[in-house]
């Protein structure tokens, strides 16, 4: 498979929408402490077997979701179809681990789709490569039953390329039963193994086979880079690069940090440890100013709710979206580079500020000098006076004119305060 042969996908809607939803949503949100919890707990089969029968989301209304996602700023949505444990949220013909035998009873993936279509939001499935349900998984260094003899030895008994075929037919089904989908998110690679067990990676998975068989059946999909092969979009995990990731080839690559509200992906009920929503539109804002996205995470409850705390984040993502759409959607790196405490988001001639640390009465932008015609705040729109420097006002002592900015260094003449808005 080489860039010739193979059409690239349109990947412009995804630079421009910028913020994305992920939605963890299993039967972990019942035991409702983190979604690995089996690995973790070392939970058996029988053990967790059991949320299948109390799985029912009886207040799951997906429009309702829908509508709160799209005023928050989010313009597409990622949904586990299946996670780690692998429990599947649709109607698949390939097992009966499914929400369709639970007392939910119904294909969620497609409510989830049609609740988002009709927002107008881009579609995107997350999709477990790890799956500690199949009989023909390997028992491997993350598995819950690591650390059981019997059933490490039971590994010879199981059949890999039977469960290759069973994730390349699940991505079938997914990918032809719900119309155009957007984005796909696979989850993840581990070939390198874990502590002295086996780990999975491209050849478990038949990589090279699978992204075949789905350019195949939607040539425009965006595949992420979790299948051991270069992707379309790479995906850092509950970190914010440093700077703007590059390949092996030392090209820019399209990125999206994917990032959790409290740590935990799936509902996790006695976590409180949440990110302020101050920090979460921080990390969106570090993402642009990178040229990446962010794929903010929630975690909905076992009965299909948001829970408090992260309606709460949302109503603030949605007032501030309000006022300040405009220095994200559609923005990415600004040509100028910002001092610390700030960064800057571009498009086009508009060149918008965060300020990081506030309140300053002045910012000095160095580089800016003879490139601005108007300064203003963006949440009330009010004139925010500047000077250039000019160096021959650089007299000692001298506190409004510094000495050591260059002549092309912009003063920005802040108010004191912050104009009803958490980050102006
Ligand atoms: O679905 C969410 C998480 O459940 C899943 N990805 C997000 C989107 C995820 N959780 N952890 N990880 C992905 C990375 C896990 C890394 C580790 Fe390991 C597993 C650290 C130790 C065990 C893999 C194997 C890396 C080192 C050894």
């Amino acid at each position: 498979m080489t860039e010739t042969t193979i059409p690239r996908p349109d990947t412009a809607w995804f630079d421009e929408a910028r913020f994305g939803l992920f939605l963890h949503w299993g039967l972990y949100a019942l035991p409702a402490r983190h979604e690995w919890v089996q690995t973790r707990e070392h939970l058996s089969a029988e053990h967790y077997e059991r949320y299948r029968e109390h799985f029912d989301p009886d207040r799951f209304d997906p429009r309702a979701w829908a509508k709160q996602a799209k005023a928050a700023g989010f313009r597409y949505a990622v949904l586990t179809t299946k996670h780690h444990d692998g429990f599947c949220l649709w109607d698949s013909a390939l097992t009966d681990f499914t929400s369709m035998h639970t007392p939910a009873g119904r294909d969620l993936v497609a409510e989830f789709v049609e609740a988002f279509r009709a927002e107008g939001l881009r579609i995107g499935f997350y999709h477990s490569l790890i799956d500690w349900h199949h009989p023909d998984f390997t028992v491997d260094g993350i598995h819950p039953r690591r650390d059981d003899p019997e059933a490490l030895a039971a590994n010879a008994d199981r059949d890999s390329s039977r469960y290759r075929g069973y994730l390349h037919g699940q991505v079938r089904e997914l990918l032809t039963g719900y119309g155009p989908i957007d984005y796909l998110f696979f989850d993840f690679s581990y070939s390198q193994g874990v502590e002295g067990l086996p780990g999975k990676g491209a050849a478990d998975w038949g990589s090279e086979e699978l992204v075949e068989m789905i350019r195949g059946l939607q040539p425009e999909i965006l595949i992420n880079d979790r299948l051991e092969l270069p992707g379309d979009v790479t995906t850092p995990e509950q970190y914010q690069p440093v700077v703007t990731p590059v390949g092996t080839d030392g090209e820019p690559l399209r990125w999206e940090a994917c990032q959790t509200l409290n740590g935990s992906w799936g509902y996790d009920r006695d976590n409180l440890d949440y990110k302020s929503p101050e920090l979460l539109l921080r990390m969106l804002i570090d993402s642009v100013s990178k040229n990446g996205n962010m794929l903010l995470n929630i975690g909905p409850t076992a009965r299909g709710t948001i829970d408090p705390r992260a309606i709460e984040r949302l109503e603030v993502l949605a007032d501030w979206f309000a006022l300040h759409e405009r220095a994200i959607r559609g923005c990415g790196p600004s040509e100028f580079s910002s001092p610390s405490d700030v960064r800057y988001t571009q498009r086009g001639d508009r060149l918008y500020v965060h300020v990081f640390a506030w309140p300053f009465v002045h910012l000095h932008l160095p580089g800016l000098g003879g490139r601005v015609r108007y300064a203003q705040l963006l949440s009330d729109g009010s004139e925010v006076p500047f000077q250039v420097h000019r160096p021959e006002h650089d007299l000692p002592n001298q506190h409004t004119q510094p000495k050591g900015l260059g002549p092309d260094t912009v003063t920005l003449h802040l108010p004191i305060g912050e104009p009803g808005t958490p980050i102006p």
